[in-house]
């Protein structure tokens, strides 16, 4: 498919990688990268030969918001009529898993849409905010409830409504980041995890990714069956038969993703 604002590759270790690509904006995220950004996720989520998907922005920034430029002189109709918050959901909707890989400014929706990721790799350099205070707003796309459940109220609270930026460090203490690499191997640290995830049987890794999610919406009791389910359902893969028999054969698994 042809995109003007983000780059994609894929290659046969079965993982892809888009790359935000508006560079002299700070990857500013207007309506045509998100547009793109969800349709290249689909189409990823639905390629059989893909397992793994990475979002990646370049050293300045993996995305220093949603686009000022394009919401300043919005109404709120315009804003509702737009709809992008039905984008969003889109990518919440990716069942493959996601990593993204950050470097320099994280901030606003740019900071949002780590979160919509499942593992998150930072650069020494990499910077998380939530600055919408300061143009007159606060977080829309999630930024209130996943930051809040990652780095605990009191973090969020003082992220949100200060807007204070925290570095890699300070995020990674927080919980809002797996780990930290210099600038320099951040997107090889990436591929290795999305490689290894890649190498993995994909039925069981959706539905493992879903029980997690399942973790943020529902009570332990309902979470804990749905878990059960899903385990249980896995028992009807043949990725399963394959997983099992080649430990006792003491060989290593074939997949079939079925
Ligand atoms: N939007 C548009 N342009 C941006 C931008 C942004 N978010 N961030 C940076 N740019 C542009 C700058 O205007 C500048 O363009 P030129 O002046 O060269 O034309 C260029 O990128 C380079 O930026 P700077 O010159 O400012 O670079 P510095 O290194 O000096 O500063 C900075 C870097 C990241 C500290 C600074 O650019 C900055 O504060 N940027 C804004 C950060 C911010 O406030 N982000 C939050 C935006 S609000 C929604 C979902 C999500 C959202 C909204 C709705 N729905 C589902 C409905 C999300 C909202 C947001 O993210």
């Amino acid at each position: 498919m042809d995109y003007k604002t983000i780059l994609v590759t894929t290659n046969e270790k079965g993982f892809a990688t888009v790359q935000l690509n508006r560079p002299q904006v700070l990857n500013a995220l207007n309506r045509e990268v998100m547009d793109e950004l969800v349709r290249a996720l689909e189409s990823l989520d639905q390629d059989d030969s893909i397992k793994c998907m990475i979002i990646t922005g370049n050293k300045k920034a993996f995305a220093a918001g949603a686009d000022i430029k394009e919401m300043a002189d919005a109404t709120a109709v315009d804003m509702l009529v737009r709809d992008q918050l039905s984008k969003w959901d889109r990518i919440r909707k990716i069942k493959k898993p996601l990593i993204a890989a950050v470097s320099g400014f994280a901030l606003g929706g740019g900071c949002e849409l780590t979160m919509l990721c499942d593992i998150i790799i930072a650069s020494e350099t990499a910077t998380f905010g939530q600055p919408e205070i300061n143009i007159g707003v606060m977080p829309g796309a999630g930024g209130t409830q996943r930051l809040t459940r990652a780095v605990g109220k009191y973090r969020a609270m003082e992220m949100v409504l200060t807007g204070n930026f925290i570095k890699a460090e300070e995020a990674h203490q927080a919980g809002l980041v797996n780990k930290i690499v210099p600038v320099e191997m951040l997107l090889h640290e990436a591929e290795e995890m999305a490689a290894l995830i890649a190498s993995k049987p994909p039925v069981a890794l959706k539905m493992a990714k879903e029980s997690i999610l399942k973790a943020f919406d529902t009570t332990i009791e309902t979470g804990l069956e749905f878990e059960r389910k899903n385990f249980y359902l896995l028992f009807s893969t043949e990725d399963q038969q394959e997983g099992m028999h080649a430990f006792v054969e003491k060989r290593k698994p074939k997949w079939k993703g079925k």
